[in-house]
C-alpha cells in the first residue's frame, strides 16, 4: 500500500539542561535516548521521526542542553551550531523551547533569546508539578499572551500534554505565525550600525540574529572569508564591545522577564515551602556526614558488585561447566566437537559470567543519576577535584568511567574550560571499567583468600574496592602532574544546578541493565568468538612437524609404561601446546614479561586483549581447555588455573604474580574503542598517543614493582 505522502518538517527540542528534553523526544519518537536526573545528559544531537498528525510528520532533533545562547562548552556548541547555522542540514522549521517551571526565570531568558531569532516557536512548560509543589502558580495563558507565542503544559515523564502539543505543532506549520511580530528586546539599539550592516553581508532572520554573527564571527563556519572581514571591519570602525552589548542585552531581558513573572506567577505561599529537596540536602550535602554517606554508598555498592553478583555467578559458571561436560559425552570425539566445546563454548563461558556484575554495576549507575546524587557527588568533590586541575563537573566522566571510558569520555563535553576537559579525558579510563571486573574477579579469587573480616565485611570485596580506589587515587595523582604540563589559561568556574530528587524510573534502571548486559554481550561475545577461534587453531597445530614428534614420542612412552599413561597424556597436551603457533608466540614474549611474574599463557591473553581487555578471560578459558584431558571437561576456569604450575612445580598464579597482574590491567590501556574517542573528542592524534605511552608505561612499572616486592 503506497502511503499519501506526509509534509515533512525538521522541529528541533531547545532548552536548559535538565529541563525533560530528551523525555519529550523519547516520547515523540519512541526511541530511547539516554534520560536522567543530572544535567547535561545529552552531549551530542539525535535524529528521530515522530508522526503529528495523519498529513504532518516531523524529524525531531534532540539537543543538549544549554542556559544561554552564548555557548561556553562543546555540548552547547552543537546546540547552538543547529540554531544558527542557516546551510546545516538540520536547520529546523520550528523550535520547540522546553521550559522548566520550576526555574522559570532562568528558563525564559533562554527562550525570549530564541523568540528573537525569528523562527517559529512553541515553549512546552515542564516540571509544572514541581513548580506547584514549590508553592508556584503559573497562569499559562497570561504567559502565552506576555511572550506573543503559544505555551503547552506538558508533563513528558508521565506522557501528559502530548496531544495539546501536537496539535499547537500542526497549527503552528500550517500558520507559520508563531513569529512574534514585535522583538523582545531592541537588539538594533544595542548596536545600530553593527545590526544594520551586517544584516547587508549575511542573510539573517532578524537583528537578534545580526548581533551574534557580531559577536560570534570568528566560531561561524558558515560565513566565507569576505563576509568575516566585513564584519571585522565593521566592528572596527563601530568600536563593537561585545561583553558591553552582552551585558546590556542580558540585563534588558532580565528587565522584561521580571515584569512577565510579576503578571503571571504568583507564589501561593510566600513563605516558600521547604522541599522534600531542600531537607534532604541539609543532610546529604552536610560538611562532615556528607562525605560520610558518599564514602557508605560507594562502599556499599563495590561490596554488593562482589556479593551479591557471586550467586548468579556461580549458576552460569555450573552452568556452562555442565553444557561442555554433556556436548563432550554426547558428541562424536573429533575435531567438530572439539572447537565447539574448547574453543567457543570455552570462550563464551569465561564472558557470559561476568553478566551479573555488569547488571549490578549500572543499576548502582543509573539509580545515582535518576535520583539527582549524582550531582550532589559532584558538589561534594568539586574542591577535591580543583586541586588536581579538574572541575567537579569531572566526577560524572570519572564515576561513569567505572562503567566505560567511551561514553564517560563523551560526557566530559559540558565541561566549559578545555584544560580541565583535555586532563579528565586523559585520566578517565585509569577508572577501572567493566572490562577489567572479570580480570579482577577471576584473579581474586585465585589469590586472594575468601576470608570474613570483622565479621560482615568481605576480603574479596574489599581488595575489589581497593583496586577500584586505587585507579581513582591513580587518576588524580596524574591529572596533578598533568595540570602542570597543560598550558591552556582559561577562567574556570563550577555552576551546576542541583536537580530535585526523584524516585527513579525502575524501569529505566531495568532497560539501561538489559541494555549494557546485551551490549557487553554482544560486543565482547562477537570479539571474543573470532578469538576464541583463532586461539584454538594457533593452539592445536604448530609449525613444522614439531606436534607430530611430540605425539610420536609419547605414543612410545606410554607402550613402555602403560601404568602410567594418564600421566603421560596430560604431560604430552601441554607440551603439544607449547609447542603450537600460540604457545612460540607467548614464549616469544616471555623473557619481557618473566619479571612481572607472568608465564606465557598469560603472555598469550596479554596480546589477544591488547585491543579489548575483556578478550583476556575468555583467552584463558579457551588456553586452559585446549589439550585438557577429558576428566576435567567440567572443572571451572578458576580451577584449571589454580592447577597451573611453572616447569619446576610452583604455581603461576600467587599473590605477587596475581596482584601484579591486577594492577597492570588496573593501569594498561588496552582498548581500541577508548582512543577512537580520545582521537575524535581532542581531533587529533597527539593525546591517545601519550594515554597509551604514559599508561602502558604505568601498567608495566607497577606490576614489575609489585611482583619483585611481593615474591
Ligand atoms: N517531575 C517531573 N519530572 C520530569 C518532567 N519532565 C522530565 N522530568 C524528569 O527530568 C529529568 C531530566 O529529563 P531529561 O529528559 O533527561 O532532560 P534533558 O532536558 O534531556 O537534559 P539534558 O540532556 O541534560 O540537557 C528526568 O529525571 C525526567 O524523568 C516533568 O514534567 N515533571
Ligand atoms: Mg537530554
Amino acid at each position: 500500500m503506497q502511503a499519501t505522502k506526509k509534509a515533512t518538517i525538521n522541529i528541533a527540542l531547545v532548552g536548559n539542561p535538565n529541563s525533560g528534553k530528551s523525555s519529550l523526544f523519547n516520547a515523540l519518537t519512541g526511541l530511547n535516548q539516554k534520560v536522567s536526573n543530572f544535567p547535561g545528559v545529552t552531549v551530542d544531537k539525535k535524529t528521530g521521526a515522530a508522526a503529528i498528525s495523519p498529513s504532518l510528520q516531523a524529524n525531531i532533533i534532540d539537543l543538549p542542553g544549554t542556559y544561554s545562547l552564548y555557548p561556553k562548552s562543546a555540548d552547547e556548541f552543537v546546540t547552538y551550531d543547529v540554531l544558527v547555522n542557516p546551510t546545516g542540514e538540520d536547520q529546523p522549521d520550528m523550535i520547540l523551547i522546553i521550559a522548566d517551571a520550576a526555574n522559570l526565570k532562568r528558563n525564559l531568558l533562554f527562550c525570549s533569546q530564541i523568540m528573537d531569532l525569528k523562527v517559529p516557536v512553541i515553549i512546552g512548560l515542564t516540571m509544572m508539578d514541581i513548580a506547584r509543589k514549590k508553592g508556584v502558580e503559573i497562569d499559562e495563558a497570561g504567559l502565552e499572551r506576555e511572550l506573543g507565542v503559544p505555551v503547552v503544559t506538558i508533563n513528558p515523564r508521565k506522557n501528559k500534554g502530548l496531544a495539546e502539543l501536537k496539535k499547537m505543532i500542526e497549527l503552528v506549520a500550517k500558520e507559520k505565525q508563531s513569529v512574534t511580530p514585535r522583538d523582545f528586546i531592541d537588539s538594533l539599539a544595542l548596536a545600530p550600525e553593527v545590526v544594520t550592516e551586517i544584516r547587508k553581508y549575511v542573510q539573517v532572520k532578524s537583528d537578534y540574529a545580526a548581533l551574534h554573527v557580531a559577536v560570534n564571527h570568528h566560531e561561524l563556519q558558515f560565513l566565507n572569508g569576505g563576509q568575516k572581514l566585513a564584519i571585522t571591519n565593521s566592528l572596527q570602525t563601530h568600536h563593537f564591545n561585545k561583553t558591553k552589548v552582552q551585558a546590556e542585552e542580558i540585563m534588558q531581558r532580565y528587565a522584561r522577564i521580571k515584569h512577565i513573572m510579576k503578571n503571571t506567577v504568583v507564589e501561593t505561599d510566600p513563605l516558600q515551602k521547604q522541599l522534600q529537596t531542600e531537607k534532604l540536602d541539609n543532610l546529604l550535602l552536610h560538611r562532615f556526614w556528607g562525605y560520610v554517606i558518599l564514602l557508605g554508598i560507594m562502599f556499599f555498592m563495590f561490596q554488593s558488585i562482589f556479593s551479591l553478583a557471586s550467586y548468579p555467578m556461580d549458576w552460569i559458571e555450573a552452568g556452562f561447566g555442565a553444557l561442555s561436560g554433556w556436548l563432550t559425552d554426547v558428541l562424536p570425539a573429533n575435531r567438530l566437537t572439539d572447537i565447539l566445546v574448547n574453543g567457543i563454548i570455552a570462550g563464551l563461558g569465561g564472558i557470559a559470567v561476568f553478566i551479573p556484575q555488569i547488571m549490578i554495576l549500572f543499576a548502582f549507575i543509573t539509580v545515582l543519576e535518576d535520583t539527582g546524587y549524582m550531582a550532589r557527588i559532584s558538589f561534594l568533590t568539586d574542591r577535591l577535584m580543583r586541586q588536581v586541575g579538574l572541575n567537579g563537573k569531572s566526577v560524572m566522566p570519572l564515576i561513569s568511567g567505572v562503567a566505560c571510558a567511551v561514553p564517560a569520555i563523551m560526557a566530559t563535553r559540558n565541561i566549559e574550560n578545555r584544560k580541565e576537559r583535555l586532563i579528565t579525558i586523559l585520566i578517565t579510563p585509569l577508572m577501572s571499567c567493566s572490562a577489567r571486573l572479570p580480570i579482577y574477579t577471576v584473579m581474586i579469587a585465585l589469590v586472594v583468600p575468601d576470608k570474613p573480616i570483622l565479621g560482615f565485611l568481605n576480603l574479596q570485596g574489599l581488595v575489589m574496592m581497593g583496586l577500584y580506589l586505587l585507579g581513582f587515587v591513580m587518576a588524580l595523582v596524574i591529572a596533578a602532574i598533568l595540570k602542570l604540563f597543560i598550558s591552556i589559561k582559561e577562567k574556570s568556574y563550577f555552576i551546576m544546578e542541583l536537580p530535585v530528587y526523584r524516585a527513579p524510573r525502575w524501569a529505566n534502571v531495568g532497560t539501561t541493565m538489559v541494555q549494557k548486559a546485551k551490549i557487553f554481550v554482544t560486543d565482547a561475545g562477537k570479539v571474543i568468538m573470532v578469538i576464541s577461534i583463532i586461539l584454538w587453531f594457533l593452539a592445536s597445530f604448530g609449525p613444522g612437524n614439531k606436534m607430530q614428534q611430540v605425539t610420536t614420542h609419547y605414543e612410545q612412552l606410554k607402550t613402555a609404561h602403560p601404568e602410567q599413561s594418564e600421566k603421560l597424556d596430560m604431560e604430552m597436551q601441554s607440551e603439544k601446546l607449547a609447542n603450537s603457533y600460540a604457545g612460540l608466540l607467548g614464549h616469544s614474549i616471555e623473557p619481557m614479561i618473566r619479571p612481572l611474574g607472568y608465564d606465557w599463557k598469560i603472555g598469550i591473553a596479554l596480546i589477544t586483549s591488547f585491543a579489548a581487555r575483556e578478550v583476556f578471560v575468555g583467552t584463558m578459558a579457551t588456553l586452559y581447555s585446549v589439550g585438557e584431558s577429558p576428566e576435567d571437561g567440567d572443572a571451572t576456569l578458576r580451577e584449571k588455573m589454580s592447577n597451573a604450575t611453572w616447569r619446576d612445580g610452583r604455581p603461576v598464579y600467587t599473590l605477587a604474580s596475581g596482584i601484579s597482574l591486577m594492577l597492570f590491567y588496573a593501569f594498561a590501556m588496552q582498548c581500541m574503542s577508548t582512543l577512537a574517542i580520545v582521537k575524535r573528542e581532542t581531533k587529533s592524534w597527539k593525546f591517545p598517543i601519550i594515554q597509551f605511552a604514559y599508561m602502558t608505561a604505568l601498567a608495566y612499572i607497577s606490576g614489575l614493582i609489585a611482583f619483585q616486592l611481593l615474591k
